[in-house]
């Protein structure tokens, strides 16, 4: 029985990935680090989901000690700096999810969020997009730091089901990558995957069901539909 949409936010509610990289890159000067990550370096340093371990995953690759930088201090600066770059709406939620979480809502499914990212950037999203807080929306969200191990590691989706007081099986996960889609099939939950920008070459084997748009499931029926067969 589906009773909740359980949802990945990078590369799903939105393709924010250039606005993420574009953050980094504006941010590194300020720590005099001459990096900058073009998009082939950043499709490869997307392997590594969250921010600060996206760093230390470069300083190491280029033979640096993560440890003799302020990866922290750096990542609040690129986080602060990615709110600005789309607290004004400027990067879109991807076609179909604003009517599918609209469907949802009047159906009485709940809606979640298991995200990588930090909870500020989930909130500037949803403010920038839809002009009201995520917690308007989301009734549960599970974002990075809360969990100790990041995805492909179940924990993020393993908490946002235990908010939500549901099994697995009652919820259906939307992702874009493959670190994505193996958290939610770890963590027991059915997952459709549509691929984003950065990761349309990845390998989606374990998906419960593939889409190219979510303007193809932009309602509640056509959901179960797929849902139910699958
Ligand atoms: C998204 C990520 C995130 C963002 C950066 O993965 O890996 O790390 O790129 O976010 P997913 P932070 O969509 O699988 O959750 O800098 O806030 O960590
Ligand atoms: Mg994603």
């Amino acid at each position: 029985m589906l009773r909740a949409l359980v949802f990945d936010v990078d590369g799903t509610l939105a393709e924010t990935e250039e606005a993420h990289r574009q953050a980094f890159n504006e941010t590194f000067p300020e720590f005099g680090l001459d990096w900058n990550w073009d998009r082939d370096r950043y499709r490869h340093l997307l392997k590594t989901t969250g921010g600060k371990e996206r760093m230390r995953r470069h300083a190491a690759e280029i033979g640096l000690n993560a440890d003799d930088l302020p990866i922290a201090e750096i990542h609040a600066r690129k986080t602060a700096r990615y709110g600005e770059l789309i607290e004004d709406g400027s990067v879109p939620l991807r076609p179909g999810i604003e009517s599918l979480l609209q469907d949802a809502r009047s159906k009485g499914i709940r809606l979640a969020v298991a995200t990588t990212t930090n909870l500020p950037n989930v909130e500037r999203l949803i403010q920038g997009t839809l002009g009201c807080s995520a917690s308007d929306i989301f009734e549960v969200i599970a974002a990075g730091d809360m969990v100790k191990s990041k995805k492909p590691a179940p924990d993020v989706f393993e908490l946002a089901v235990k908010n939500l007081s549901l099994s697995p099986r009652d919820c259906l996960a939307f992702e874009d990558s493959r670190n994505g889609l193996l958290s939610a099939r770890q963590a027991g939950l059915p997952c459709l995957v549509c691929p984003s920008w950065y990761t349309s070459r990845h390998d989606f084997q374990e998906a419960t069901a593939l889409v190219n748009s979510y303007e193809e499931v932009r309602n509640i029926a056509a959901l179960m539909a797929m849902f139910e067969i699958a």
